[in-house]
């Protein structure tokens, strides 16, 4: 999106480069008011990390991959690309990589911080609907919801397995949102700093809600597809790890 030519692409600003290399160029940014991180965890992904950055690579945005701990290449992959690559000596779960990669965006004084997940589920393409809401300041949390789109192919029992998690976050939190486990979303400055993760693992997925709830964020939920292949559905969460997602989420509630 960031061009140095003529025309004016839709929905962007031109900015005076007068002071650059080329005197003559225009440059177009996107209007987005603000600097912009995606952060990405990341946990035995090596090639569908590949993937995912050239898709990211299409977005103006700084990208952050925070390698949790892989036994494979995953890191490498990381920078080769020339992203920024944090990574964990040992693995934490993706609670304690989302929150290493937004503290991080932070220091470096990011406006917006995206988070996207690194096995290729998402699309880069529909960052700019859920960093829209944001920018415009309509919210200061935008969720990505997979059963507002249409275009996601979730399997069935996938869908109990949501389904259960949704209901869970509401009968913990009093929080209505239709799709609690999606990695997707766009928190603002304000609100990445209103909130700590502290369940490492994939409780934190609840935990987010009861904080956004105690900052008194605005959220609101935007359609995104959630792709699923073989290869997703071999190595994604299952009905058996919502036990534990559950009894980690209550552990950590009683203790804290
Ligand atoms: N499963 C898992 N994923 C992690 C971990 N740390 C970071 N992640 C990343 O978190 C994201 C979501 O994980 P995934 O297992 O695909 O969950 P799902 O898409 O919700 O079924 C992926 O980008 C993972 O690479 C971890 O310890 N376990
Ligand atoms: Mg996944």
């Amino acid at each position: 999106m960031r061009s140095v030519g003529r025309g004016v692409a839709a929905g962007a600003a031109e900015v005076d480069v007068s002071r650059y290399t080329f005197p003559s160029a225009t440059l177009y940014m996107p209007a987005v008011p603000g600097r912009v991180f995606i952060v990405v965890p990341a946990y035995n992904e090596g090639q569908r990390l590949l993937r995912v950055l050239d898709d990211l690579a299409r977005t103006p945005h700084a990208v952050v991959v925070v390698d949790d701990g892989s036994r494979d290449d995953t890191f490498e992959v990381a920078r080769g690309r020339g992203v920024y690559a944090l990574r964990h000596t040992i693995n934490r779960g993706q609670g304690a990589a989302l929150q290493t990669g937004i503290s991080f965006a932070l220091r470096e004084g990011a406006d917006f911080i995206v988070t996207f997940d690194a096995d290729g589920q998402h699309l880069a393409s529909e960052l700019d609907q859920l960093l829209a809401p944001v920018a415009a300041g309509q919210c200061d949390v935008a969720l990505g919801n997979r059963f507002l789109s249409g275009t996601s192919n979730v399997p069935p029992m996938r869908k109990v397995v949501l389904h259960l998690a949704r209901l869970f976050t509401f009968l913990t939190t009093g929080i209505r949102v239709g799709d609690c486990h999606n990695g997707y979303r766009v928190l603002s400055r304000g609100a990445a700093s209103a909130i700590y993760l502290k369940q490492d693992r994939m409780a934190h997925a609840s935990e987010i809600y009861d904080q956004i709830l105690r900052a008194k964020l605005r959220f609101l939920e935007v359609p995104v597809t959630i792709r699923y292949s073989d290869e997703t559905l071999a190595k994604g969460q299952r009905l058996s790890n919502s036990l534990s997602v559950l009894f980690q989420y209550l552990f950590g509630k009683i203790t804290q």
